[in-house]
């Protein structure tokens, strides 16, 4: 039985290779599912409705393999996809498995291991490149310590600076359309992890010498992590035009990264990370509050998971799993544009309409509107008094949310 809500390659849906190929191993438990094969993935993904397939380069092609090897696999996996119609919208490097890198891969103390990595994700770009990839993410999986005075955290600053610009400059001199994505996390499997949330990473991108090539792939459960909004750093993201990609997932507060299927927890943010992706709240309040010059533009990426389903499961549970993150995402979709086209909802994004008149003072100083400010008549005991309806609201959105309303 299909519905609305199932979905279709235009949803431009994807998940990485070791999401739906993640077998169940924990730090506590051996593996509970047998390791797939990436082409099995592929078939089994487009099947589910996905549109693309991200991927490390060792999910693909395993560490240490020759040339010829990789080439075959490439060769073989790039078949898959075109027989599948599947694309890859987005590669990545594994700097953070082999031991080599366990003290870290672009911060290591070891110039050896900082060079073996920059060779590494170079050859990574490439793979990534052939297979279509148009973003490049940056997981600093081991840039971290436990140990904080094995390095100054500057030179760790310095180190990532070096690389990342390094490697820019590899991708603009191959020529490639490619863009980076920093994806931030406070820790784990580091006890501590340098660039710890997207608001970290933002400020280093204003610090590189190619910025304009390089943005943020938020994870819902690592800002968790951090005890942050996710829905407020996304939106600033988007709103400095850095939102390059995202990592779409569920996480319950104060736990370990779980990377649970999409929707599956705090699903009251969940909903309104729909909303702010999909462009609904932006429609909304940009024809209300009047805001001059406010970008709010919607974010135009991959709606991408880096999820995995319950160790307790077998294959048929991982796409049940990877078929309800599709389906969540679409549903929330529906019951946000609902809710924003709810004319009680576009009163309140339209503003009460109070004080509308100081709106020209607000941006662009100058003398005569510092003074004009400073002579303002505010009756604050008013402005104070007033009840603002968020009660109402907030029940109203629950409400759409539940799917009593609208
Ligand atoms: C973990 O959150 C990281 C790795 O899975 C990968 O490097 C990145 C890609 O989205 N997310
Ligand atoms: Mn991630
Ligand atoms: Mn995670």
């Amino acid at each position: 039985m299909t519905d609305a809500y199932d979905p279709t390659p235009d949803d431009r849906f994807s998940f990485g290779l070791w999401t739906v190929g993640n077998p169940g191993r924990d730090p506590f438990g051996a593996a509970t599912r047998p390791v797939a094969d990436p082409n099995h993935l592929v078939r089994k993904l487009a099947a589910c409705g996905a549109w693309g397939v991200n991927l490390h380069d060792d999910d693909l092609v395993p560490f240490g393999s020759s040339a010829a090897e990789r080439d075959l696999i490439v060769a073989r996996f790039k078949a898959t996809l075109v027989a599948e119609g599947m694309v890859v919208p987005m590669a990545t490097t594994n700097l953070f498995a082999h031991p080599v890198f366990k003290d870290g891969a672009f911060t290591s103390n070891d110039p050896q291991v900082r060079a073996f990595a920059y060779a590494k994700t170079m050859a990574g770009i490439d793979l990534g490149v052939e297979l279509g990839a148009e973003t490049y993410v940056f997981w600093g999986g081991r840039e971290g310590t436990e140990a904080d005075a094995c390095r100054d955290p500057r030179d760790a600053v310095k180190r990532m600076r070096d690389a990342i610009d390094f490697l820019c400059g590899y991708v603009k001199d191959q020529g490639y359309d490619l863009r980076f994505a920093l994806e931030a996390k406070p820790n784990e499997p580091r006890g501590d992890m340098y660039f710890p949330t997207t608001g970290h990473m933002l400020h280093f991108i204003s610090t590189l010498q190619h910025e304009e090539m390089v943005g943020v792939n938020p994870e819902v459960a690592h800002e968790h992590m951090a005890g942050l909004s996710f829905v407020q750093g996304v939106a600033q993201a988007i709103e400095a035009g850095k939102l390059f990609h995202i990592d779409l997932n569920a996480q319950r507060i104060g736990r370990y990264d779980q990377d649970l299927r999409f929707g599956s927890e705090d699903l009251k943010q969940a909903f309104l990370l729909v909303r702010l992706l999909e462009g609904t709240a932006a429609a909304a309040s940009a024809s209300g509050t009047g805001d001059a010059g406010v970008d709010h533009s919607r974010y135009d990426g991959p709606r991408h998971f880096d999820a995995h389903a319950y160790r307790t499961e077998d294959e048929e549970g991982v796409w049940h799993f990877a078929r309800g993150c599709m389906r969540t995402y679409k549903i929330l979709a529906a019951r946000a544009r609902a809710f924003d086209a709810d004319p009680r909802v576009q009163a309140f994004t339209a503003g009460a309409g109070h004080g509308t008149d100081v709106l020209p003072l607000l941006s662009g100083y100058d003398a005569d509107k510092a003074a004009a400010l400073r002579a303002l008549e505010v009756d604050v005991n008013a402005i104070g008094a007033r009840g603002l309806g968020y009660e109402r609201l907030d029940q109203l959105m629950t409400e759409y949310m539940l799917g009593v309303a609208g």
